[in-house]
């Protein structure tokens, strides 16, 4: 009876004091979200889904004259997909309804390149509405992309395209119930099939497709939409400047509405923009977009998918993770389980919120108010937050843990309905009575988590070192998360020698060169050491106290590239393009015009089947090669071209690029660059490789 008159008591005094409590809410900063930016913003993670003709083909970008009658996957199944990104924790699933080459997922009326002509389910089939069904049925929320660039159309660069493309945005917008997110790509390679022009075909992207009309039709067909654009006109989110899986650690949700946007605005954004445009972190859980039979053994491992995590969602962006489908129509067990894992380490790591109903106390509350205290940072409700008076722009909040807690993540989301504030942070431990400073960061916006040992602390203390006006915190999360051991990285330099590097100093490193999986009772690794020939050498890494270990690195390796020579230059950081590091790279002369040549003398004739070229890694570092020929000689004066075509894709996504050919003898290669992403004389190489048989 006493407890329950306490609580009345205790209600009613709160209830009179928040009704006469009449501390007014800040002002907005700035640019704030619309509802339909929130909305999506609260996704945080979900899906694409790529799968074409050019699955097909072993290809990364069909080229427009894929025969439609390869379309016929005898297992398609979008209720797999949507249940392994439910499962995944995903929200949601952006279907690429139509990529570069063309081909129509969905019966078009606008093009006979299209499922309607293909022989899968006697050209009745609809990917788009099955994929639409399955999302509703697993409770996703379904998007789509359709590809501006058009390899097929006889139409593309014409005005005549520019209706065709509106229409098959409006069929998907109207036929197949909500879509949260419409996916504009960027790429306009130039050359395709064009209805048999085969020819290149260049158009200016800022004004070629007139996007205002398509945006109005876009909003007028699905208000919730949230519109995804590289290509032209700044739309509702902006692409980060790179598919390799992070937006900056600085990452305003801001952008100017016009002007220029290098890489580094779309990376980090703008703090001053003048709109809000939030990042969106796609990447591949595989290396490449399209499925590649050549790499099942490649699915990103744990470790890496879990920085992804920690560089989008952990950095005020949202994360987009594909899934190639198998020619077979199925997403492969290897990427599901990826995902799965993925998933669950999600789970553990954010079990529990350690800061959730502690004691919490701020250097200053808005008007004293209870209304914005720092109990409302803490109380897991992102609709409350706690606030300074206006003036104040630093600001401290302390967490009183009571005892000594291990903790080793730290998370904060701004109440962002009202704009992003923070420019900077640092959070401090109590150890032991002595505080330390254990992370830092720049900005925080929708969300943001910082990683660091762990430690031991009876407190801990959120500083806000800058901020553009007060600022607005609507949680914090504190968490002690488990290690996930990284696995180690493969090199071998031009002489053969293996090296293996670990992610930390103190692990362990074990090794095999037989094919079969490392244990602690393999090699245990000491120092480089010296091999020849093919080889494929297998790492991990492990803690030696928990005996935990990582997943394994697998690299193979082709010849010995030991007498090599780069034939014409005296620059001797060419041969960095050959000493095994990804991270090392040249720049070839810059007075060089296109076509530019490399020349290698191998030493001696080999049998050769295929070359491998590693752009820079360097990000935005240019001179990728887009466009080449591939000539072999044994004596350095007749040549004959073995390969020539493009790297699809390559300067968005910088990978590995093989190119096989019909088996010759040849001592001398000649690696020609005939365009770079950037259409000028740039040619540089973090690696050159061959393929043997
Ligand atoms: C890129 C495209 O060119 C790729 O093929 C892929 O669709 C990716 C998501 O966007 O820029």
């Amino acid at each position: 009876m006493r407890n329950q008159i306490l609580f009345i008591i205790l209600f009613t005094t709160s209830f009179i004091f928040s009704a006469c409590d009449k501390t007014k809410a800040p002002e907005a900063c700035g640019p704030v979200p619309s509802e339909n930016q929130l909305r999506w913003q609260e996704m945080e993670y979900y899906a694409f889904i790529h799968f074409s003709l050019n699955t097909y083909t072993d290809q990364s970008w069909g080229y427009g004259n894929e025969d439609v009658k390869l379309f016929n996957p005898d297992s398609l199944d979008c209720r797999q997909w949507a249940r392994i990104c439910k499962e995944a924790g995903m929200k949601g699933v952006i279907l690429v309804a139509k990529h570069h080459c063309g081909f129509c997922f969905w019966p078009t009326e606008t093009t006979e390149y299209s499922v309607k002509n293909a022989p899968w389910k006697n050209g009745k089939g609809d990917v788009v509405r099955e994929m639409a069904d399955a999302c509703k049925e697993y409770g996703l929320k379904l998007g789509i992309y359709v590809s501006p660039w058009d390899r097929n159309s006889p139409e593309y660069g014409k005005l005549e395209y520019i209706t065709i493309f509106r229409n098959q945005i409006k069929e998907v917008l109207t036929n197949y119930g909500d879509v949260f997110e419409i996916w504009f790509d960027g790429a306009n390679g130039g050359n395709g099939y064009y209805g048999g022009a085969n020819e290149t075909r260049k158009i200016d992207r800022t004004t070629y497709y007139d996007w205002q009309p398509t945006y109005k039709m876009i909003r007028e067909l699905q208000p919730n939409i949230v519109i995804w654009n590289d290509g032209g006109d700044r739309a509702d989110l902006r692409w980060v400047g790179t598919e390799g899986g992070s937006v900056g650690e600085t990452n305003w949700s801001l952008l100017n509405a016009t002007g220029d946007v290098p890489y580094e605005m779309l990376h980090y954004g703008v703090e001053n923009g003048d709109s809000w445009v939030p990042g969106e972190v796609n990447t591949s859980i595989r290396p490449e977009w399209f499925y590649h039979p050549s790499e099942d053994g490649r699915v990103k491992t744990l470790p890496q998918l879990m920085d992804t995590y920690y560089h989008s969602i952990g950095r005020n962006g949202t994360f987009l993770l594909n899934f190639p489908i198998m020619p077979n129509g199925l997403i492969h067990p290897s990427d599901e389980k990826a995902a799965l894992d993925l998933a669950q380490a999600v789970k553990d790591a954010f079990a529990a919120n350690l800061a959730n109903n502690e004691k919490a106390e701020a250097s200053n509350v808005r008007g004293n108010s209870r209304k914005f205290n720092a109990s409302k940072a803490i109380d897991d409700n992102k609709e409350t937050y706690w606030a300074t008076d206006d003036s104040v722009t630093t600001a401290t909040l302390t967490i009183d843990f009571g005892l000594p807690t291990s903790l080793n993540r730290f998370m904060a989301q701004e109440y962002i309905r009202l704009g992003q504030r923070v420019k900077s942070f640092t959070v401090e431990a109590n150890v032991e009575g002595e505080w330390k400073e254990i992370a830092n960061g720049t900005t925080i916006g929708y969300k943001r988590i910082l990683r660091f040992p762990t430690v031991e602390a009876a407190q801990l203390r959120f500083n806000i070192t800058g901020s553009k006006a007060c600022p607005l915190i609507a949680n914090i999360g504190v968490y002690h998360a488990p290690q996930i051991l990284p696995a180690p990285s493969i090199i071998r330099n031009q002489l053969g020698e293996i090296k293996i590097v670990p992610y930390d100093k103190e692990s362990e490193m074990y090794y095999t060169t037989d094919g079969t999986e490392p244990t602690i009772h393999s090699n245990k690794y000491s120092a480089p050491f010296s091999t020849e020939g093919k080889i494929e050498v297998r790492a991990i890494a492990c803690e030696p106290e928990s005996g935990k270990c990582s997943p394994v690195a697998h690299e193979k390796f082709d010849i010995v590239r030991k007498d090599w020579k780069i034939l014409g230059t005296n620059d001797e950081k060419a041969y960095r393009i050959i000493d095994g590091d990804p991270n090392t790279d040249w720049l070839q002369d810059k007075n060089e015009k296109m076509p530019v040549d490399l020349v290698i003398d191998l030493g001696k004739e080999e049998d050769l089947i295929g070359f491998k070229y590693l752009p820079s890694q360097t990000q935005w570092a240019g001179g990728v090669i887009t466009l080449y020929k591939f000539f072999v000689s044994k004596n350095q004066k007749e040549w004959s071209m073995v390969s020539d075509g493009e790297f699809s894709n390559i300067n968005n996504n910088p990978v590995w690029q093989t190119k096989n050919f019909e088996p010759v003898k040849a001592r001398y290669i000649k690696f020609q660059a005939l365009r770079n992403a950037w259409w000028n004389n740039d040619a540089r190489y973090a690696e050159i490789d061959i393929v043997t048989p």
